[in-house]
């Protein structure tokens, strides 16, 4: 797996930290190790939500196979803009003063110059097909090779105005089929056709060190008394922990998917990043990385033991 080379990780970092040296020491930031600090949380032992523990880094801390190559191209990108930002402030600052008032002297009208047009044109464009290269094979790992279904944990994720739910495939391994005005908020709050077939929680539960993959799905909202229909909305899924932001667009489901690194048993976090609305800044679910025997028991059946598929009835967002 290339998160295992990461001193490409430990380049761009250092090229970023050189760049900030001062200021990271001052605000905090510091430089990480390349190796994620391996916090083995024994299976037994009671689960801390991430937000209750002292000293958390200022940057998530990665659960995720693919969270180094994220992090590579994000310190890459930063390093680059920052490299830019400081050069041309560094001259609007220099020209500001050297070009000052004085008496007598008269500004010159200058038309640009074609050759340096050029320059900085072609200069941004090489920079721009670089970066598009950097990120091809990341890219494609996140989200053009998924694993497969039968060997993954799956999860139906149903982001509402304000409220994430996630829905589990149950023994038969199928996803129920839904519909909007099957939904009965605190019975059926996703309008599964068959409730009893899936698990529903309102926390997203996964295993360690498996692939998952989740659906997304955006839900709209339906008034059992006057049969009136509230369109779905955009969301964004965010797991910063495992570097995953993708927008949830209505009637358009998406898959993704991720692996979370063994010893990484946890209590996350999932936002919405997409102002979806006034209650959008609570739109927030608990993301709990579990044991296979914490995760039997949020479920109620052992998930290794019935493979399950995103086919069969079709989940339809109406
Ligand atoms: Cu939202």
């Amino acid at each position: 797996m290339t998160f295992l080379s990461r001193p490409h990780v430990f380049s761009a970092r250092l090229c970023f930290g050189v760049l900030l040296v001062g200021l990271a020491s001052s605000t905090g930031i510091q430089a990480q190790a390349p190796e994620p600090a391996a916090v083995t949380t024994p299976a037994s032992s009671p689960l801390v939500p991430i937000w209750e523990q002292p000293d958390q880094p200022l940057i998530p801390e990665i659960i995720s196979t693919y969270g180094w190559d994220v992090d590579y191209l994000f310190y890459l990108i930063l390093a680059i803009t920052l490299f830019f930002m400081v050069l041309v402030l560094a001259l609007f600052f220099y020209f500001l003063v050297r070009y000052r008032y004085q008496e007598g002297r008269r500004a010159t009208f200058s038309h640009g110059n074609n050759k340096l047009e050029v320059f900085w044109t072609v200069g941004t464009a090489a920079i721009l097909i670089y970066l598009a290269f950097v990120q091809r094979k990341t890219w494609s790992e996140m989200r053009q090779e998924l694993p497969e279904e039968s060997e993954s944990f799956l999860v139906n994720v149903f982001a509402e105005q304000f409220v994430w739910h996630f829905v589990y495939p149950g023994k038969d391994g199928k996803f129920e089929d839904t519909s909007l005005q099957e939904v009965f908020p605190g019975i059926n709050p996703v309008g599964l056709a068959n409730p009893d077939n899936d698990v529903y929680l309102q926390d997203l539960v996964v295993p360690e060190d498996t692939p998952i993959i989740l659906q997304l799905y955006s839900l709209g909202k339906y008034d059992q008394d006057t049969g009136q229909e509230t369109l779905p909305v955009l969301h964004s899924f965010f797991a910063s922990n495992v570097r995953i932001k993708l927008d949830i667009v209505p009637f358009y489901p998406q898959k993704i998917w991720f692996k979370i690194l063994p010893g990484k048993r946890g209590i996350y976090e999932v936002n919405c990043a997409e102002l979806c609305g006034l209650g959008h800044y609570t739109m927030r679910a608990n993301f709990k990385v579990l044991s296979d025997a914490e995760l039997e028991k949020e479920l109620g059946y052992n998930w290794r033991e019935h493979p399950a598929t995103f086919a069969g009835p079709a989940t339809t967002e109406k």
